[in-house]
């Protein structure tokens, strides 16, 4: 019996290591899928733990990198913004690369869209994900 709460606590030990050692992004801004009635002012990522933003790369609907005030973060850190320029109507995607503290490499993408009403109804029948966080 002893052998059995010997593997349990080893186990569950493990566990919390391996949860911790992975980190996330838990949040964006936009957030992912958001559809904006106008431009964003900034873009914002927040993660679970701390980490070193290697790149952020934001593109336009035609693979055009967006030009913003993204630098390569010096200290690690949680959460991150940058201001925006106005974007123009179009759907946009956020490609991020993050290193752990133990140098794990991390990456990520979302993507939202800007736009009117006609705009987004076209991007319903665009998009195959879900819609749950527009609303009106
Ligand atoms: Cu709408």
């Amino acid at each position: 019996m002893k052998f059995f709460n010997t593997v349990a606590a080893f186990l569950s030990l493990t566990l919390a290591f391996s949860a911790s050692a992975h980190i996330s992004l838990t949040e964006s801004a936009p957030a992912n899928e958001a559809m904006l009635m106008q431009s964003p002012e900034q873009l914002s990522l927040t993660f679970s733990g701390e980490v070193r933003l290697a790149k952020v790369v934001l593109t336009d609907a035609d693979n055009q990198p967006v030009d913003f005030s993204f630098k390569p973060s010096s200290k690690p850190n949680m959460a991150f913004s940058w201001p925006l320029p106005t974007l123009s109507k179009g759907k946009y995607t956020a490609k991020w690369i993050a290193l752990g503290g133990d140098g794990h490499k991390m990456t990520g993408t979302f993507n939202f869209m800007v736009g009117d009403h006609g705009a987004h109804d076209e991007m319903k029948k665009e998009m195959s994900s879900s819609h749950s966080q527009h609303s009106h």
